[in-house]
Formats: C-alpha cells, structure tokens, sequence
C-alpha cells in the first residue's frame, strides 16, 4: 500500500464517570487519532496514552511529536508491502510506543479492507466470541464501590478487576469477597506497592485473586520474580512487558503467570501478536488491556483479542460505561453473558462517525 496523506486529530471526549488508579483520576480525555489514506482506503488508528505521565511516559503531546516529526515523514509517499513493515523501520526509535502502535494499526485497517477480511481473522484470530471483564476505578466510598460491582456482576460481566493501592485495598478486597463470594476477581495496584509491602501484599492471598497485576515498580521484572515466589496470587505484568523479549525474560526469572497485552503499551499489532506468542508458546495465558479508549481502540482491541492465546477475559467492555456516545458506528456491546461479539464484516466492523469525531476535534494536522 503507497500512503497517500496522514492526518492527526486530537479530540476531547469527557468520561460518564472519572476513573482512578494509584496514580490519579481522569475525567476528560484527551484522544489522538491518525487517519492514513492508502490506495483509495482510509484507516484509523487511537494513541492510547494517558493526559499525564503516569502510567508511562508517553501524553497526547509526545505522541503528537513523534508522530508528526518523525514516525509520518517515515512512512508517507512511501509503499509498504504488509503493515506489519513499518515497525522494524519504526525500531530506532526508543520506546514511544503508542506512538508507533496508532500508525501501524491504522495500516491494519486498510489491509484488512484491501483483503476484505474482518480484521480480527486477518490479525490470525480465531475466536468469535470475545470474554469480557470490567476494570473498576477507586470509589469516593466502599459502599460505592459495591454498588458498582453488583451492576457489573448483573450486567453479565465474566470477571472483576478493582483497583488498589494502600489504604485501598485489604479492606476493600474483604468487602467485595463479603458480598460476592464466587466472582472472578482480581486487583490492579499500577506499581503502588515495593518489595517492603511483602508481608502486606501476602493478606491478598486470602481473597484467591484471579491475579494481581502490576504491583511493583513500572519498569521492574526483578522484584517481581522476588514477590512470586512469596505470595500464592498469580502475578500479571502490565506496565513492564514492552515487547516480546520483555516477555520472555520475565517468564523465564518467574516475575508472573500472566500477561496482559496492551497494543498501545507493546507498540501495535505486530508486537502484539510477538508478545502473545511468547507466551502461548510457554502456555501462560494472556488476556486484553485497555487504555479507556475510543471506539476506534476499542475496536482494535477487540480484533486482538480473538487471537488464540487471550483465554482470559480481558478490559474490553461496553462504550457505554465510558462514553456518553462513541465515535463509532455501532457502538461496542456486550451481551448478558459478558461477551462481545466479534463483528465479520471487512475491515474493522465498526464505522468511525466522521461527523461526531469532527465535532468533538480540537485540533488537527493533516500530511500529504
Ligand atoms: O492499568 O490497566 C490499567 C486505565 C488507564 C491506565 C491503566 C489501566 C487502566 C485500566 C482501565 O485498568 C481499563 C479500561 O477499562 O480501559
Ligand atoms: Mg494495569
């Protein structure tokens, strides 16, 4: 495929409800797009990054950079034979991830409609059925958060993810087992906890976690592998696994049991589909993060998580929990039995609203 123009949009889409982690609540988000024109067909692509640094360096301000300064003036006018291309001549680059993930994924996009293939079955997907699970944000009050997690529980949701961090979690982990015994459960800490926490993190044991994702440092393997041998609650990987070497050593010193596979985080689909390898082939099971994506993520995340190898219900869940309206055509949905059905028409199977990305873009620039 020659690619014909990039265009870069950032628009403001508020949340129906503010979302916090260890690291802080976000109420509006800021969301980069890249729309790529190639051979007649258009491709969309999100930025998953955060508004701040916190959960890794990458904002809507340095993807924008990387993106317009150096990943577009790579990649236009140029011919790719496959999508997947672009991401070794992306390799030079250190890091910026989602950066690189919101191109090449848009290039997925086209080749899907090229192929006129669902892009899920072009991504290797095998699944028809996507497992769904929420990921609830630290509440004002317990009580709350109970409320919350029985509407997700009766909403059809397969598996419960809260988010922890000290002062917020024992109790509030004895709680949620109080009133609901036998859900699927698990916690989340983004990297509030060190290896001083152990005697601490080892009190999670009793709640028979699912797992408990990313409690130490956001770039270490080491100490993880440490608390591993400490604690019984499989140990998930989020911020740490960048690429599929950052997998494999940290199945190989036994820093978790699980990984979650973030696009944005490991730099699109490509390396998605190296992570998951990796780990099927050690058959440690992944499952789909999410960033509070637009549609436009979502529905990638949706495609990614067909591969065979997502055997846990992953963040992926409903529009609506997010927005007021998606940017996309249907919005995603999930059925009673927590699932999302993946779509088979060509391409992405859900149609960006032009109109509404417009009206909600507060800033924008195009390449030719
Ligand atoms: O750690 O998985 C995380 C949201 C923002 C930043 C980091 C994380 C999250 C989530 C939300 O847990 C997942 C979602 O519902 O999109
Ligand atoms: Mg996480």
């Amino acid at each position: 495929m020659k690619i014909e123009r990039i265009e870069l949009r950032e628009l403001r889409l508020p949340l129906v409800h503010f979302f916090e982690t260890s690291f802080g609540r976000t109420t509006t988000r800021r969301i980069v797009l890249v729309r790529v024109n190639a051979d007649g067909l258009t491709g969309w692509g999100e930025a998953t990054c955060g508004e701040l640094p916190f959960y890794s360096y990458e904002t809507p301000d340095t993807a924008w950079h990387i993106l317009r300064d150096l990943l577009i003036p790579w990649t236009l006018g140029k011919e790719w034979a496959a999508p997947g291309d672009v991401a070794p001549c992306f390799r030079p680059i250190r890091g910026h991830n989602m950066a690189k993930a919101a191109l090449e994924n848009a290039l997925w996009h086209i080749a899907a409609q090229q192929m006129n293939l669902p892009l899920a079955k072009l991504l290797g997907g095998t699944l028809t059925e996507v497992p769904c699970g929420v990921s609830i944000g630290i509440q004002n009050s317990i009580p709350e958060l109970l409320e919350k997690v029985a509407r997700e529980v009766a909403a059809g949701y397969q598996r419960i993810k809260v988010k922890v961090k000290p002062g917020w979690d024992v109790s509030v982990l004895e709680a949620i087992r109080n009133k609901f015994p036998r859900i699927l459960l698990m916690a989340d800490a983004n990297s509030a906890y060190s290896l001083a926490d152990v005697a601490h993190l080892k009190e999670f044991d009793r709640f028979y976690l699912m797992m408990m994702e990313q409690p130490l440092g956001w770039d270490d393997l080491l100490d993880h592998a440490k608390l591993q041998r400490e604690i019984a609650t499989p140990i998930c990987l989020d911020e740490s696994i960048h690429n599929a070497d950052d997998a494999r050593k940290a199945l190989e010193i036994g820093a978790g049991k699980i990984i979650n596979i973030k696009l944005g985080r490991v730099g699109g689909f490509t390396a998605a589909r190296q992570v998951h390898d990796v780990c099927r082939a050690r058959n440690v099971p992944v499952w789909c993060g999410g960033m509070l994506e637009s549609g436009i993520g979502r529905a990638h995340n949706i495609a990614m998580s067909t591969l065979p190898g997502f055997t846990l219900p992953g963040d992926v869940s409903a529009s609506k929990r997010y927005w007021a309206e998606d940017i996309i055509d249907p919005e995603v949905t999930v059925s009673a039995q927590g699932t999302i059905h993946v779509p088979e028409t060509a391409g992405l199977g859900y149609a960006p609203n032009l109109e509404r990305i417009e009206k909600l873009t507060v800033r924008k620039e195009s390449f030719e």
